[in-house]
């Protein structure tokens, strides 16, 4: 006779762990949730070799550091898609705002996809996005360092909110939070830094990225509200999708125009050699 115990042995092997069922769920899946994550890899890797190939006579270490806080942003996507693509970074979850989508994976695990490591994206990506644009402006580091730590708050709390599955009234109350962090934000963009602009010589420039930058990130919290994260009207595949497309605009044209501006080296982005020396009066080595 076998006994229970050597039998439940002998058919441990097969039970799937829910990322190993993530995983075949992703590629089983064809063209859907998958593509939009390895359209990003492509993307953020293509970028990554262009700009570098941009910004390879750089000579003034102020527009050195601008092109190495852009060229950050493809270079965290890659490594983050590449998370989600792997099955690492996304989970079941329930969603207490609706039950709509609802997939069982092979492990028996069930729930609507959240891919959470899209945050961790986020978190890394989205303060470099701003630390170039502060820099451009020309902004002192209190308001780059308002920005930036605002604009991480927005994101933890996202991650918070997306996360919740207990109370539909915390997860909107996360949502809240990381709005009005995102409107400060907001505020610093379209209200404070045009006028260090201004000072700086860098306004068109400036204009033309804040405002793409300002559009393209409202429709983030949008994506989320409408999609699988919120109230379920779109699908995770349709809602990833809609992420994927902001963040082509938001992520690589917003760094290709910006790099494109800096590579000429214009008086307005650079600096004494001395910038950023860890000594006054320093002039660092060039490497
Ligand atoms: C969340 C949900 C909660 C409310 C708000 C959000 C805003 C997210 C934003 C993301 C921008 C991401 C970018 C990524 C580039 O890699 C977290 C979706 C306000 C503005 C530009």
């Amino acid at each position: 006779m076998v006994s229970t115990t050597t039998l439940a042995t002998a058919i441990a092997p097969l039970q799937l762990t829910e990322q190993q069922a993530m995983f075949q769920y992703l590629n089983d899946a064809g063209l859907g949730l998958n593509a939009s994550f390895i359209v990003n890899i492509v993307l953020a890797g293509l970028s990554i070799v262009a700009f570098a190939w941009m910004t390879r006579n750089l000579s003034d270490p102020r527009s050195k550091l601008i092109a190495v806080a852009t060229i950050l942003v493809p270079v965290v996507s890659i490594s983050s898609y590449t998370g989600l693509a792997s099955g690492l970074t996304l989970g079941v979850y329930e969603n207490p705002l609706h039950n709509l989508h609802i997939v069982e994976l092979a492990s028996g695990d069930a729930g609507v996809i959240i891919p959470w490591g899209r945050y961790v994206t986020w978190a890394f990506s989205t303060p470099f996005i701003l630390i170039a644009l502060g820099m451009l402006a020309g902004t002192n580091i209190t308001k780059l360092t308002t920005a930036v730590t605002f604009d991480v708050a927005m994101v933890l709390t996202g991650l918070a909110a997306a996360l919740i599955t207990g109370s539909a009234v915390f997860r909107l109350a996360f949502y809240a939070w990381s709005t009005i962090f995102f409107l400060v934000v907001v505020y610093i963009l379209l209200v404070s830094w045009p006028k260090d602009a201004q000072a700086a010589g860098t306004v068109g420039i400036f204009n033309t990225l804040k405002l793409l930058t300002v559009i393209m990130w409202f429709g983030y919290p949008i994506v989320w509200i409408a999609g699988a994260e919120g109230f379920g009207a779109i699908d995770p595949t349709v809602t990833s999708w809609a992420y994927t497309v902001l963040d082509i605009i938001a992520k690589y044209i917003f760094a290709g125009l910006l790099l494109n501006y800096v590579r000429k080296e214009p008086e307005a982005v650079v600096s004494d050699g001395d910038f950023g020396a860890s000594l006054p009066g320093v002039t660092p080595a060039d490497d």
